[in-house]
């Protein structure tokens, strides 16, 4: 069976990771996805935080499986050239430079517009039109624009990032989402669009719940948030620790082994419809009857105390027994798995959400493969491609070019 997006050609400008991210996605969906790297050097992150010397990083390899490779200098006369003849035989074409260097490589979007109409150009920036739209972002300036960071973090502590790379990869899905509406419109429209994704909007996009509290606050204090009832609300939604964003109230407890294992932990969401099944499991049917506690009213104020007497139950289980506890009983919850733990996961195996890959230079590694499943399309995850690896059959089967003007274009420094 074919691929959702069989017969997409993309010229893939990425660098980094949130580019990349889009371009692999849309690869792993079935497009032809060339990515374009400046000669002798290509996508900087070949050679950053290399395990294995001599070999592209796993930061490299893990954002850009299923592509082919050129090399191209779009500054060069030859390089002009072939760069206008990918963007003739290209569906789409995505790009994360710093702002204007697509410009002035010499393809302003009225050029490109002229050279392909039906072409969509698909773009991320830091920031949106504005006081700030110079800028270069990388993923924590993001974070810290777009809002996530002054709401994570401890009660009273300083702002704090996380790990989820929500400013690179998040805006990079943020833009498969605008390129494939964009392809949809082109159906019935016959013509190509801009497609801008800013990653401090796709922060804050992601931050959505946060600004529904910042609303809130001015009808009084925010309930669920552990500052209520004794702690103090000022003037903006503060960091509440590992408190649950939604309307039921969660947090992270310790489970038996929390000394020594730093991943010891589970994340229990005292939802009110399976309380009754938590209080009892706990050893606290106590509390059904109890006015104090049997509504979840009156446990709002005393939330912290209500997880400490859950956590007393959770430092007697290990996070797995206690999960298989409490699924039966309805309460939501979650183990505190560690990246050790999920690269051994079977599950996530057999589904093809991780993967192990094979590499010419650096032997077997794992990735991460296409968490959004179609079931008639399903992705197959291939390696990543080395360093203009691609670059001659592009330029004879894409470009047109025959053996004379390959020669040509690498005399010039072009390829
Ligand atoms: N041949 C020749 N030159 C090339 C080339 C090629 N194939 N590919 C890129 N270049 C040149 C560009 O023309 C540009 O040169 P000029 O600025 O002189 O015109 C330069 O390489 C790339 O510039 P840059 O600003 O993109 O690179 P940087 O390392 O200084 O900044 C980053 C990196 C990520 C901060 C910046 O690209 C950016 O802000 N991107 C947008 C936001 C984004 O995606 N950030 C997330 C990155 S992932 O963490």
């Amino acid at each position: 069976m074919g691929k959702a997006l069989d017969g997409v050609r993309i010229l893939d400008m990425t660098h980094v990771q949130s580019g990349p991210t889009c371009t692999q996605i849309l690869a792993w969906f079935g497009a032809d996805v060339i990515k374009v790297e400046r000669p002798g050097s290509g996508d900087i992150t070949r050679n950053q935080l290399r395990d294995v010397a001599d070999a592209d990083s796993l930061y490299f390899t893990m954002l850009n499986a299923n592509k082919r490779s050129i090399t191209l200098n779009p500054k060069t006369d030859a390089g002009k050239e072939i760069f206008t003849k990918l963007i003739e035989e290209c569906d789409v074409m995505v790009e994360n430079f710093g702002p204007g260097a697509i410009d002035r490589m010499g393809f302003p979007w009225e050029k490109i517009q002229e050279i392909n109409p039906r072409l969509i150009y698909a773009s991320i920036k830091g920031f949106g039109p504005g006081p700030y739209d110079d800028c270069k972002v990388y993923e924590n300036v993001a974070q810290c624009t777009g809002g996530a960071a002054s709401t994570t973090g401890q009660i009273g502590g300083v702002p704090m990032v996380t790990g989820a790379q929500i400013g690179d990869s998040g805006t990079g899905l943020h833009l498969v989402a605008g390129i494939l509406a964009a392809l949809f419109q082109r159906e019935a429209s016959g013509k190509g669009q801009r497609v801008t994704c800013a990653m401090q909007d796709s922060v804050l996009n992601l931050c959505r719940v946060k600004l529904r509290d910042q609303q809130r606050l001015a009808h009084g204090p925010l309930t669920e948030y552990p500052q209520y009832p004794n702690g103090e609300f000022g003037d903006a939604v503060p960091r509440a620790g590992n408190a649950s964003g939604g309307g039921q109230p969660g947090w992270i407890v310790k489970c038996k082994g929390w000394e020594t294992d730093p991943d010891a932990y589970i994340y229990i969401i005292a939802q009110a419809q399976a309380f009754s099944g938590l209080a009892e499991a706990i050893g606290r049917a106590d509390w059904l009857d109890d006015s104090e506690w049997n509504t979840p009213g009156a446990r709002l104020p005393k939330l912290a105390e209500m997880f400490e007497e859950i956590e007393k139950w959770t430092m007697t289980k290990d996070k797995m027994e206690a999960m298989g506890i409490l699924n039966p009983l309805n309460v939501p919850c979650g183990p505190i798995l560690s990246m050790g733990e999920l690269a051994q996961e079977e599950s996530l195996r057999q589904t093809g959400t991780v993967v192990e890959v094979d590499h010419p230079e650096r032997g077997k590694y794992l990735t991460i493969g296409n968490p959004i499943k179609l079931s008639d399309s399903p992705a197959e995850v291939e390696r990543s491609p080395l360093l203009g690896e691609h670059t001659e059959e592009i330029l004879t089967d894409v470009v047109g070019l025959d053996p004379e003007g390959i020669e040509r274009a690498r005399e010039q420094g072009a390829i």
